[in-house]
């Protein structure tokens, strides 16, 4: 077992409402809405309602009658489809309906429901009620998406991360649309169009999908400098992580926390995952890309019906009103992190998802997040780009159901009640029965009432909040003009295995531009943040490395940002793949029982199915696991079927599982001396266990980032670690 353990040591560290009468849940009575503890503890039961089971019925049409809809209503055997045919149409009709406009942005996601847990009584910072008492529930929907592809695209594209947050609390819903990496590419949201055309594929050919690594995409990075911050994380670990469950996520922009009496502090929300961080090697992304497009997406879902809830302890960075500006930037910048070194973190409570959807269009597809759905106790700051996206997402949610009773939808639907008056609109669900449908009024006793800060916990605005000026379009600010100083605190913190990977990412990216001029432009930026990165880049483009450009170089680290540095926290979820012949699979019986109980599945594979036989050689590849043991009766040259074996069994096939695990920086292991044959060379993340004992080296344990460092100098990942080989 000492193996396994080491084995399993090293993966830690590599990549590696009830349903009632009523929609809003509750029974009956102004007094039962009015009763806050009425909201479900699970955002799915209250979907319970409107789940339809349709086992043991019969088939009807939209309005209910039985019916019958194999075969169309023909004029005779041979003749043509009738007019009359109610029933052909209204199949056809709500086919050719089916969609809808896909996200302008972060169109391809997966999400899950869950419950966020208060660790305390968090009132003397904040009114909102979620967080005003210890242990107290609410339920969540949250989705994780990439920016830039399409609905179809690749999981395992390098992209940013959408990590976006609903809670539906007791007093409204509070969304958090965040990312995985902690700034943004710009200062204004009225960029948001230029940089999404410029990152989105060429409009004449529509290549390349979900990718960065063309033209227009470097062509505004390298003319708009405040996009390089985000994009050396995107290029780092954070670009390319191993599941949804391994990455953090942040609110990016500085918020308010109002406390009840109106007193006021700026925040900096983050989530940290208690999966611990781990991304892929760029080589093993771009295989997932073909090979399992759907990799982060099955991760999630997997895990949460095997009951491996994934975590994050949400948190907040708290500064004073009056510290604005200490800081040497910006707060209302998004461009810039505050290091945890200067504001650590307080943590408030626990995100825990639980449960999947049960249908991906209804919860996944219809959720319609907004910056603006927000609630009493947290404001908002000035920062432009947040200002720009209270505006647009309610834009954008018009756009995608095509009128304004998309919150009426029941995964977008509070789990409170609403009174308001807004009416009619395209699909109402409700049947209003005030016929006072204005404020003030006599004729309705005045309701619904004004709810502000003194009356009815209602939502209000900071009172401490103050603007003045000129009216103003272009201000050149020193405090936001730094966008070079941070990209370079970020790149110091790295560990020189994920710097590597950094600098090959850049150098894929732009070797891959065919304008000279864009990627001159992108060098000359490139070198403001390091002259390390410009020379290595510069080799990867054939052109001469410049000279440095050091104003704003410093060799100044922060904690929180490398992917690699920490070992996982948690290893349920894994899988291992035990490389075994038919016959004598059940050898690992013991073994997968041991693994199991750390939440890790051995996965079995041989020549063909039987007992105790999870996968084929065939449908079996490095990218399906974690990590990987060789069984110490496999056949002994890795190149031929063992004599008993089919004749499905490919030539070579668990050689060529075993040695691209190995690239792609996995641990591998050994229950007998076949290394020898694998040409694998004996080092970091390479185990041996046989008669003469087992074997690993000094530099294992529990920190696996170094067989990163070993993935990283492997030529065949495109760079080495001096930088010399491309
Ligand atoms: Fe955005 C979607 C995150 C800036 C306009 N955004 C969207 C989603 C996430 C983010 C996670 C997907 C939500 C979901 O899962 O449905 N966006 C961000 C972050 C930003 C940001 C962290 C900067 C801090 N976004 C941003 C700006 C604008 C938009 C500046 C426009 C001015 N974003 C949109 C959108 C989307 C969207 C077009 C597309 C689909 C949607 O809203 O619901 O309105």
């Amino acid at each position: 077992m000492a193996l396994l353990r080491s084995l399993l040591f090293a993966i830690a560290g590599v990549n590696t409402v009830l349903a009632t009468s009523c929609p809003f849940g509750h029974t009956s009575g102004d007094d039962v809405h009015n009763d806050r503890r009425a909201v479900p503890q699970n955002s799915n039961d209250f979907l319970d309602q409107y789940t339809i089971n349709s086992t043991d019925k019969f088939l009807t049409s939209d309005v209910g009658g039985p019916i019958e809809d194999q075969d169309s209503l023909t004029a005779g055997e041979r003749g043509p489809t009738l007019l009359e045919d109610f029933i052909f149409r209204q199949k056809i009709t709500h086919f050719d309906h089916e969609r809808v406009p896909e996200r302008a942005v972060h169109a391809r996601g997966a999400g899950a429901h869950g419950v966020f847990e208060s660790y305390g009584d968090w009132s003397n910072i904040t009114a909102a009620s979620f967080l005003g008492a210890p242990g107290k529930k609410t339920p969540m929907f949250v989705r994780f998406s990439t920016v830039a592809g399409s609905r179809g695209s690749a999981d395992t594209a390098r992209d940013v991360h959408g990590f976006a947050l609903r809670f539906y609390t007791d007093e409204g819903n509070f969304d958090m649309v965040g990312n995985n990496i902690p700034v943004f590419f710009i200062q204004d949201a009225i960029l948001f169009p230029d940089l999404i055309h410029a990152v989105k594929p060429s409009p004449d050919s529509e290549i390349p999908q979900a990718a960065t690594a063309h033209d227009s995409a470097w062509d505004f990075f390298s003319q708009q400098p405040s996009t390089l911050h985000t994009l050396f994380w995107a290029m780092a670990g954070q670009g390319i992580v191993r599941s949804y469950r391994h990455m953090d996520g942040f609110g990016v922009h500085t918020f308010r926390f109002v406390t009840n009496d109106g007193k006021s502090k700026l925040v900096k929300f983050s989530w940290k995952t208690l999966q611990g961080k781990a991304g892929l090697v760029w080589e093993e992304a771009q295989a997932l890309a073909g090979k399992n497009a759907d990799y982060h997406r099955e991760d999630l879902f997997e895990s949460i019906e095997k009951g491996y809830y994934p975590q994050w302890e949400f948190g907040v960075q708290i500064m004073n009103e009056e510290d604005q500006f200490k800081f040497g930037f910006d707060l209302l910048d998004p461009t810039k992190i505050v290091p945890e070194e200067l504001v650590p973190i307080t943590k408030l409570g626990k995100i825990t998802l639980n449960q999947n959807p049960r249908n991906y269009f209804a919860e996944t597809e219809q959720v319609m997040f907004q910056p603006a759905h927000i609630v009493r106790g947290i404001d908002f700051s000035d920062d432009p780009l947040l200002q720009g996206r209270v505006f647009s997402y309610l834009d954008t949610q018009l756009n995608r159901h095509g009128g304004p009773n998309f919150e009426q939808l029941p995964i977008n639907m509070p789990r409170v009640p609403i009174h308001n008056n807004n009416r009619d609109g395209q699909a109402q669900m409700f049947v209003h029965a005030n016929k006072a449908a204005y404020s003030p009024n006599t004729l309705n006793g005045g309701s619904p009432k004004q709810a502000n800060q003194q009356t009815g916990r209602g939502f209000f605005t900071a009172p401490q909040r103050s603007v003045s000026g000129n009216l103003v379009r272009s201000v050149a600010s020193t405090l936001k003009s730094d966008y070079w100083s941070q990209p370079r605190l970020f790149f110091n913190s790295l560990l020189p295995a994920e710097k590597q990977f950094l600098i090959n990412a850049i150098r894929f990216e732009t070797s891959k531009l065919k304008s000279a001029t864009v990627k001159k432009n992108a060098l000359a930026q490139l070198n403001k943040i390091s002259n390390e990165v410009a020379t290595q880049v510069a080799k990867a483009l054939g052109v001469a490395a410049p000279a440095p450009d050091p104003k704003f170089y410093h060799n100044n680290k922060t904690k929180g940002v490398s992917t690699f540095s920490n070992e996982l926290l948690s290893l349920k979820g894994l899988k291992i793949g035990y490389l075994s012949t038919a016959g004598t699979a059940s050898t690992a019986t013991s073994i997968k029982s041991s693994l199991a109980k750390e939440g890790v599945q051995l996965v079995v594979v041989a020549e063909h199915l039987a007992d105790g036989v999870d996968m084929t050689y065939s449908a079996a590849d490095a990218t399906s696991f974690d990590g990987v043991i060789v069984a110490a009766n496999i056949d002994s040259t890795f190149s031929g079927a063992p004599s008993n074996a089919s004749s499905l069994y490919p030539l070579a096939r668990p050689l060529q599982i075993l040695q691209e695990s190995y690239r792609y920086g996995k641990p591998v292991g050994f229950l007998g001396e076949k290394i020898r044959d694998a040409n694998i060379p004996f080092g970091p993340g390479v185990y041996v266990s046989s008669s003469s004992g087992s074997r690993k080296t000094e530099e294992d344990g529990k920190k696996g980032y170094k067989f990163l460092r070993r993935a990283a100098t492997n030529s065949t990942m495109g760079g080495s670690a001096n930088g010399t080989a491309q």
